[in-house]
């Protein structure tokens, strides 16, 4: 029997977007109106892209009206062409956006604690069509960005770090947008750092920001000449303002995600059959995007399928990312990387991993509550 005391009145989701005061959106809109000035690198983007330079310690930043979009034009400016090694666990973006420019997406197995493609592993899977590496901070988790370095260095390949989860991260006080070639950052109403949809560049090659800029803006350099085929990539005005203002929300709602944490990893904490990154990552800023446990289902009784299914019953929404592995795709399985003897390691954990509730608007009961429902799923087997 269920316990009603656990069900939660309203739905709760994996995530809540912050939202700033809106008397202060409401005077940034003003300025909007007073302008009439909507889009193409407006006074909100100029002063966006500078703030975020600093935000997230990085030398150059290109802003976006999503990241995916952004993604593709990292690609198109890096010249990326033929095959490109990626990981299969990540979201449906990252491999689509390498389809789009007609390259050929080649699976790599991951790393079982960081769920980060297997740096160790990409070496063997180059051939002479491999132009480049396009490799995920899944969860926020840096990726091994020396031994990736390294591996693209000694075969002359471009690297692109898909950081859609890895706002704010940092190595040793390095912002984790200045390694590789260059870095995406989603700003996706889901992402701690939000422009309701939008997304950003960042790369340490200054003469690459007006070739990128000019690809989001159709290739237009001027009233008479079009100098190269862009695309339509640009944040607008109102995207820009709030996001402007949403970062001065944004150390408030870390420090409430970071309790959230602690409260998390203290309830969790020796059940058996669950497990979860049980330290901060010594050198590491944390981005507070996700808290993703992994269950075994040997261990713990119950399946990941089960208890993400009987969460619903409380009114609690879980998420299983990223299940299923983009190699599993309909448009990706026939790729002979795809194959699952390739990606042991990616298969195993798409299957046990589970995206619990985490945002700054849940309180320390609301927290105790998810882990009680988790051993009452156990329990009720
Ligand atoms: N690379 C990686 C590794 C990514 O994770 C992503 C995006 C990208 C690239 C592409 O970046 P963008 O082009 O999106 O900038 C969500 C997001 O739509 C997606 O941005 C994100 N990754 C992915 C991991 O998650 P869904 O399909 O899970 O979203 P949805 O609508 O189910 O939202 C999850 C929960 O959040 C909802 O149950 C309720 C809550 N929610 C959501 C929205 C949109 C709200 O409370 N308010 C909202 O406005 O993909």
């Amino acid at each position: 029997m269920m316990c009603m005391r656990l069900q939660f009145k309203s739905a709760i989701y994996v995530t809540r977007p912050i939202l700033p005061p809106i008397e202060k959106m409401t005077a940034k809109l003003m300025e909007i109106w007073v302008s009439h000035r909507l889009t193409n690198n407006g006074p909100q983007h100029r002063l966006l892209e500078a703030a975020l330079i600093d935000r997230l310690k990085v030398h150059t930043l290109s802003l976006f009206n999503n990241g995916t979009i952004a993604l593709i034009v990292a690609c198109q400016s890096m010249r990326l062409s033929g095959e490109v090694i990626t990981t299969p666990f990540t979201f449906a973006a990252t491999p689509h956006v390498l389809t789009w420019k007609n390259i050929k997406p080649i699976f790599c197995d991951i790393d079982p604690v960081t769920m980060n493609i297997d740096a160790t592993k990409i070496e063997s899977m180059i051939t002479p069509k491999t132009t480049g590496i396009l490799a995920v901070h899944v969860f926020g988790t840096p990726c091994d960005v020396d031994v990736i370095q390294d591996v693209a260095d000694r075969y002359g390949l471009r690297v692109i770090y898909d950081a859609a989860h890895a706002f704010g991260v940092e190595i040793n006080g390095t912002g984790i947008g200045t390694f590789g070639d260059i870095s995406m950052f989603s700003f996706h109403a889901t992402k701690l750092f939000h422009t309701a949809e939008g997304g950003a560049l960042t790369f340490n090659d200054k003469n690459l920001k007006s070739r990128i800029d000019l690809l989001k803006n159709f290739g237009i350099k001027n009233e008479e000449e079009v100098v190269m085929p862009g695309i339509n990539g640009k944040m607008n005005e109102l995207q820009s303002a709030l996001g402007l203002v949403l970062l001065d929300c944004i150390d408030e709602e870390r420090r409430k995600r970071k309790a959230i944490l602690s409260v998390y990893r203290k309830c969790l904490n020796g059940i058996e059959g669950i497990s979860f990154q049980e330290k901060d990552i010594p050198g590491v800023e944390s981005s507070y995007q996700y808290f993703v446990i992994k269950i075994d289902e040997k261990i713990f009784g119950c399946s990941r399928d089960q208890v993400h299914e009987e969460f619903k019953q409380y009114n609690v929404f879980t998420r299983k990312y990223f299940y299923p592995i983009c190699s599993e795709y309909a448009c990706y399985r026939h790729l002979s990387s795809a194959h699952r003897d390739n990606l042991p390691i990616s298969r195993k954990i798409a299957s046990e991993v589970l995206s619990l509730p985490f945002y700054g608007d849940l309180n320390q009961d609301d927290v105790e509550k998810i882990c009680e429902i988790l051993l009452e799923i156990r329990a009720r087997g």
